[in-house]
């Protein structure tokens, strides 16, 4: 122990509680134990990390407008080394570990998958001392906090800075730069070159506030940037010669105030629909042009050469929302460095690597041409330029096929395609899982594959198995570590060791033990939150994740409404008790996502209180589901609910952390789900639905009927009409809507196409769990096999083939 000594240790702690809040440890409360505890341990690392931001041969810089941290302390000492001497020496202090863990804010910085695919990339690169670091948006206020009125969801505001800092964050003002809205462009003649001179900005600054992202026991440390909005101070006036000045009456300072401020206010709460709207424009812009500047700041300190930029910074932009990211770096490069287009644009295209995270239409990101001229009109200029060179490109190349070119093209109908642009501005582009990447390159983005097949590439998603093995199931990495030692730890190839163990039944039978206290565990939570007693033997089957119709939660709810008829026909149903769980958050506009919401809780509520059925099954829904959350459910699962519509799910990122701590998927053969078949093969999981091809030939050839399968399918119709007739309660609106999309509108997802073939796979979840020595094997090859899913691999394969490929 380097890092840690004890006499010191306790003597630096209590002076520090003494500094901050002038009282004992044992007038303390759990708030400011922690925030002593974390203050003590920024002071100790302060030296690794100044000395892990010397320079680096390359960088890597991590644009994402969300990161989904979770809560840091536990992580940060295991990754520290110290997380057993902490928690012994507090012991002795009187103080418990797990208490303050509990007090620190979640941090809810994003909505899903994507943000927290970043946190795991920041977790990863500092674990393998890779330099790599995020730039994103501090913002005031994260995901809403959802909480159940009635089985309705109800949002509430994420104050989760409640007006104070950040434990783990350090403001740097003096790094803080000005970002330009609005005003006009001139094109000057200076020494015979045009230059752009942008004049009447309104100038926002944006203030880095940093937060150590430490590598597992390596010494290293990277930097998590986030930056908040606010009106520029007084020392920046000298700069802002040609910003508008007319903030002369109290009234326009105040309205200037809030321009300024609302930037970096509140994270757009969807996850899957572009939102179109100005103020998010100036979000994605605001992080580029601060990310950009500082990165050039950074470099020009050590490095006089801007045409080699490339050879020491990668820029890696998370999904469309940095794209802004190509015409700001040509922008610098042109207006400030003085570069020509042509080199800036051959540096602009070696600098940034981008990756794409959905198909759906919906999704992806247009923004229209008047807002952004508005807004930004350099960029605007810039943006236009490179689609018009682009397009003299393709029409040398392809002559006049329109369609083609239309769809090509950075700009068409009135609209800045992001995606477009992305992929034309950068040397890489990759999807996030197998099946994802080759429906980009034949279907999606078809023509672009075709004209520079060299950019795609593959990389599919993984986890950060330290927070989702390690420290969120203690129990069986202790077991692991019994078993197979510690090595795997570093490499999670090594858990395939396990599979030695397979018939070994004093092992299989303490992996059983482990899950029925996680489960156990779990059940005290469920009881405390939502007033419900659980059997802990009835299999734990769960599906968490966004609510989305493409994530099919309503096809699940109606299996259950299945098995609560088949239970009431035949009461003496030969079947293993079962536990429903959802956690689920629908985008507040989305009025669908929140129909299901209600559906679910009125058949939880319908089902929990049937005495007929009370000890077969149960159905939860967890409120304000986040990254706290899963890592207490995750653990305790027994079914992994991966049933989205094949084709949709780009990788998903829980399929993977359910297998590693032991859960059975059930599961399409979509995204990520498709490696994981790969590792284990179909004695270890159970697939049913429809193949890729089947619904990509449903999609463009037609041919599928939802009102003729409901029309002849008795069990269908049954649970269909069940949503219309009255049979669960308080659902006139709701139910009503589900039935349309499902009957009227030909059930987009193929929710009652994929029914039957879902029934039959449940069905053998429940036999396959009756004999339990074999599930426990089952469960025990998912672990064995799950160490390819770690996001260190991951972040390897974007490093070497991506960011330091030369
Ligand atoms: O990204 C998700 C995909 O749906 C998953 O399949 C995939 O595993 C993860 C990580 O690659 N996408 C999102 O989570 N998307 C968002 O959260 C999002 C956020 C803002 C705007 C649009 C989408």
């Amino acid at each position: 122990m380097t890092l840690i000594n004890k006499k010191e240790f306790k003597l630096e702690f209590r002076n520090q509680m003494d500094f901050l809040y002038k009282q004992t440890i044992e007038e303390a409360n759990s708030e400011q134990l922690l925030n002593t505890l974390v203050t003590v341990l920024k002071c100790k690392i302060d030296n690794i990390w100044k000395e892990s931001r010397l320079d680096k041969e390359k960088e890597v810089y991590y644009f994402c407008i969300e990161f989904l941290l979770g809560r840091q302390l536990e992580s940060n000492l295991l990754n520290l080394g110290v997380l057993e001497d902490i928690k012994l020496i507090l012991k002795e202090m009187d103080i418990n570990l797990e208490d303050l863990v509990n007090a620190e804010v979640d941090p809810a910085l994003g909505n899903g998958g994507l943000g927290r695919l970043a946190a795991c990339f920041l977790d990863s690169m500092a674990s393998l001392s890779i330099s790599g670091h995020g730039y994103g948006i501090r913002y005031e206020y994260g995901l809403f906090e959802q909480k159940l009125v009635n089985g309705h969801q109800v949002e509430v505001p994420d104050n989760w800075l409640k007006e104070e800092s950040y434990i783990w964050e350090t403001v740097r003002p003096n790094k803080a730069s000005i970002v330009k809205f609005g005003g006009q462009v001139d094109l000057v003649e200076k020494n015979g070159k045009l230059k752009a001179i942008h004049k009447n900005y309104i100038p926002v600054m944006a203030v880095p506030y940093d937060i150590p992202i430490i590598g597992y026991k390596n010494e290293y440390i990277n930097t998590l940037r986030l930056f908040k909005s606010d009106v520029p101070r007084k020392d920046f006036e000298p700069i802002l010669k040609e910003s508008k000045n007319s903030y002369g009456s109290y009234h326009d300072a105040l309205q200037y105030r809030y321009y300024a401020d609302e930037i970096s206010q509140v994270l757009y709460p969807n996850d899957s629909n572009d939102a179109g709207k100005i103020l998010r424009l100036k979000q994605e812009y605001f992080l580029v042009s601060a990310g950009i500047q500082d990165i050039f700041r950074k470099y020009k300190k050590n490095n006089r050469d801007i045409g080699k930029i490339y050879e020491k910074i990668s820029i890696h932009i998370n999904d469309t929302h940095p794209s802004l990211c190509v015409p700001e770096l040509m922008r610098l490069l042109m207006d400030e460095e003085e570069l020509g287009w042509d080199e800036a644009w051959e540096i602009t295209k070696r600098v940034i690597s981008y990756t794409n995270h959905t198909i759906m239409a919906e999704a992806m990101e247009r923004w229209n041409i008047q807002m952004i001229k508005e807004l930004l009109p350099r960029i605007y200029m810039i943006i236009e330029e490179i689609n018009k060179r682009y397009i003299r490109k393709l029409n040398n190349k392809y002559g006049n096929d329109f369609d083609k070119i239309g769809t090509m093209a950075v700009i068409s109908a009135d609209n800045v395609n992001m995606a477009n642009l992305s992929i034309i501005g950068s040397h890489s582009v990759n999807g996030v899982a197998k099946l994802h990447t080759e429906i980009l390159k034949k279907e999606v983005l078809k023509n672009f594959y075709e004209d520079e097949p060299f950019k795609f590439n593959n990389k599919t998603n993984g986890i950060a198995h330290r927070r989702w093995l390690m420290l969120s199931n203690p129990r069986l990495s202790k077991l692991i570590n019994e078993l197979i030692g510690e090595s795997w730890q570093k490499d999670t190839l090594e858990l395939k060791s396990l599979e030695k163990y397979q018939d070994d039944s004093r092992v299989l039978q303490e992996l059983e033990l482990i899950k029925q206290e996680n489960k156990r565990n779990l059940s005290k939570i469920i009881t405390q939150k939502n007033e419900i007693n659980i059997n802990e033997n009835s299999i734990f089957d769960v599906q968490i994740k966004r609510l989305h119709a493409y994530k099919r939660q309503l096809m699940n709810a109606l299996h259950i409404l299945h098995m609560y008829h088949e239970l009431l026909d035949n009461p003496n149903l030969n079947m293993e008790p079962r536990t429903f769980i959802f956690g689920a958050k629908a985008a507040p506009g989305y009025y669908f996502a929140k129909c299901v919401i209600k559906l679910i809780n009125e058949l939880a509520q319908k089902i929990n209180n049937d005495v007929r059925v009370k000890d077969k099954l149960r159905v939860v829904f967890l409120e304000n589901y986040g990254v706290s959350l899963a890592e207490k459910i995750i653990p305790a699962t027994n079914v992994s609910e991966q049933i989205s519509t094949t084709t949709k799910e780009a990788s998903g990122t829980s399929n993977m952390k359910f297998m590693m701590n032991g859960a059975i998927t059930i599961a399409t053969l979509d995204g990520a789900n498709i490696e994981i078949h790969d590792q284990i093969g179909d004695e270890n999981m159970v697939l049913f639905g429809l193949k890729a091809n089947q619904v990509l030939e449903y999609s463009k050839f037609g041919g599928y009927s939802s009102a003729d399968l409901y029309s002849n399918n008795f069990y269908i119709k049954r649970v269909v009409d069940d949503l219309v007739n009255g049979f669960i309660p308080n659902i006139l609106e709701e139910g009503r809507e589900i039935y349309n999309s499902l009957i009227t509108y030909n059930d987009e997802f193929f929710v009652l196409r994929d029914f039957e073939n879902y029934i039959e796979a449940q069905k053998k979840i429940n036999d396959l769990y009756m004999d339990k020595n074999h599930w426990n094997k089952m469960a025990l090859i998912n672990i064995a096999n799950s160490g390819i899913f770690s996001s260190d691999r991951t972040i390897k394969e974007y490093a070497n083939e991506i960011w330091y490929k030369r």
